[in-house]
């Protein structure tokens, strides 16, 4: 059977943790929330260097003021890639592995964290850089609890990089429409500059690399990345000259891979400039960070979390209940061991959590697969793995059942252990 009643029984008492003492319940209740979707941006940037110069000078600084960063955050994403990355955080449910999650699931209903803010009087507004039926957005959104789409058909064309409108000018006319958005609001930004293939005029290459990255696909990344970074710094300055700074919660995180270990050039340059093999905890890794103004927070959440795992995090932060068996993700902030199971672009149950990656093999044969620890790179005995991958089987089977059958509505009146009880 594909619904293995006593596995998604240990789901469900996993993340049934009550709301009463929770750590960090509502530090952000009723302020504005920016979340910054950062195209392709993956973990290992942050607070690395290349010849001397950080990757990424912004985040490193927002992370060590008033932030907590998720360090051991990965991403989820299907088919959909970049939207299916905006569908797994918004809802907490796994995006769908036959097509992109915008598509399969259109006509479904939701309970997403924009429909949530909406419930408690936010206003709600997305800003992207491409046309808005790309990745099916404009009809979704809707649906999405996104009540305001503002793409590249409403905005100025006045500096396009890639594929789109740069991120900078994103960021500088969303100010204006922030300042009119009925407070407070939700803002959610696509950004797009770090778009692969990574190509950007001289002009916007702010690192100088001479060395044996000069002229490499990892250069070209990295050069956007670091123009992302800039960027993000010079919207956070426009904010505060807006008088938008103080009482908002400055969220981001990546989206997905930039760089495919499975690309000979990619893999090579990584394993170079990591000193240690390009492997798939590294390439899914992304970069979680949550900035509030004036909280003297600073710390490094090390607990395993994905995309999935986006929702509870901040239903949490805005002192929303989000009662735990409700969504298939887990507020990282109120639980001691993570768990982050992948199903497309790997083999269904494969999954990390705090100590090990277990990569299912794609012959589907258990003995095939492998597993290291993420910290030292050892492997890991494959029986030490079998309870994750029957766990991470079971969470994407039943969010499958989920959403192919549309019963988020009835997930959010009676819970996931009533669906999977009365197999409906
Ligand atoms: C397209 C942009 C990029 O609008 O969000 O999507 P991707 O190709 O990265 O999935």
């Amino acid at each position: 059977s594909t619904l293995d009643i006593s596995r998604v029984e240990g789901i469900v008492e996993t993340i049934s943790t009550e709301n009463g003492d929770r750590n960090k319940f509502a530090l952000a209740k009723n302020k504005n929330v920016i979340v910054i979707q950062a195209e392709s941006v993956q973990g290992f940037v942050i607070n690395k260097e290349i010849e001397g110069q950080p990757i990424t000078p912004v985040l490193n600084e927002l992370i060590n003021n008033n932030s907590i960063y998720f360090s051991q955050f990965y991403e989820q994403v299907g088919w959909g890639n970049t939207s299916d990355a905006e569908f797994v955080s918004h809802n907490g449910f796994y995006p769908s592995v036959k097509t992109f999650s915008y598509k399969a699931y259109e006509d479904n209903d939701f309970t997403s964290l924009p429909i949530l803010l909406k419930n408690q009087g936010y206003s709600t507004i997305a800003f992207h850089g491409n046309e808005a039926n790309f990745w099916n957005r404009e009809s979704i959104y809707p649906s999405q609890g996104l009540d305001t789409f503002i793409s590249i058909e409403e905005l100025q064309q006045d500096e396009l990089i890639g594929i789109g409108l740069s991120d900078g000018s994103l960021f500088r006319q969303s100010i204006n429409y922030l300042k009119q958005q009925t407070k407070p609001f939700y803002g959610f930004y696509i950004t797009l500059t770090s778009h692969h293939p990574f190509i950007m005029e001289e002009q916007y290459q702010g690192l100088d690399i001479q060395g044996e990255y000069k002229d490499t696909l990892l250069e070209d990344y990295l050069q956007t990345v670091h123009y992302l970074d800039k960027e993000i710094g010079n919207f956070i300055k426009m904010l505060k000259e807006a008088d938008l700074y103080d009482n908002t919660m400055i969220v981001v995180y990546g989206d997905h891979q930039g760089l495919d270990m499975r690309n000979e050039e990619a893999n090579e340059l990584l394993t170079s400039f990591l000193g240690k093999p390009y492997e798939e905890d590294e390439m899914f890794r992304v970069p979680l960070i949550t900035h509030i103004p004036d909280s003297s927070l600073q710390e490094e959440i090390t607990t395993a979390g994905g995309q999935i795992d986006f929702l509870p995090t901040m239903a949490n932060l805005l002192g929303l209940k989000v009662e735990p068996d409700k969504t298939l993700g887990k507020d990282l902030l109120n639980i001691d061991d993570g768990f982050v199971a992948k199903q497309v672009h790997v083999a269904r149950g494969s999954f990390i959590d705090h100590e090990k990656i277990f990569i299912m093999s794609n012959d589907g044969i258990f003995e095939n697969s492998r597993a290291w620890n993420i910290h030292t790179g050892e492997s890991v005995n494959l029986e030490e793995c079998r309870d994750g991958y029957e766990r991470a089987l079971a969470e994407v089977n039943l969010s499958e059942y989920v959403l192919q059958n549309n019963l988020i509505p009835l997930v959010k009146e009676k819970g996931l252990e009533y669906i999977i009880k009365h197999r409906l």
